[in-house]
């Protein structure tokens, strides 16, 4: 029998599903299309980087396709993604060296609603230059 949790579960996925119209814009689209200000670290054709608005570390940035393509989250992926999400992981690790995060980071992504995505657009979270914890939460 299906749980109060699983009714929920189960109607985000249907509005996520939603969100896979290449239509629907996301807050990253307008930071891509720089409609909205953000503090950009990096760009190029496949790739931005920009500071997190609501830094968790002393310095927490994303890393984002500028075309979503299809990667509202990192479980929508598919082999024809492999290439752009390889872009994305380099593209991390040279804006962390550019932010000397020599000491070591941290990369996360988070999927769906059990991970605490909230925005549906894939990014990745590089987080450091200070001493961080683990387990996450
Ligand atoms: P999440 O993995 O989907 O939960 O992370 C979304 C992140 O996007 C979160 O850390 C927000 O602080 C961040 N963010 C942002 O940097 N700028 C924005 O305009 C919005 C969210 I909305």
């Amino acid at each position: 029998m299906a749980t109060p949790h699983d009714e929920v579960l189960a109607a985000q996925e249907a509005h996520l599903r939603g969100l896979d119209d290449a239509d629907e814009r996301t807050i990253f689209d307008k930071i891509v299309a720089k409609e909205i200000p953000a503090t950009i670290l990096y760009e190029d054709a496949l790739a931005m980087a920009f500071r997190d608005v609501n830094p968790q570390a002393k310095t927490h940035f994303l890393v984002i396709p500028k075309i979503r393509a299809g990667l509202t989250r990192l479980s929508k992926a598919t082999e024809e993604h492999k290439t752009l999400l390889g872009h994305l992981m380099y593209t991390a690790s040279v804006v962390a060296k550019q932010e000397n995060l020599d000491a070591g980071y941290r990369c996360v992504i988070n999927d769906g609603v059990e991970g605490c995505q909230s925005v549906y657009h894939l990014h990745v979270h590089v987080i450091g230059g200070q001493q961080l914890s683990w387990p996450p939460g």
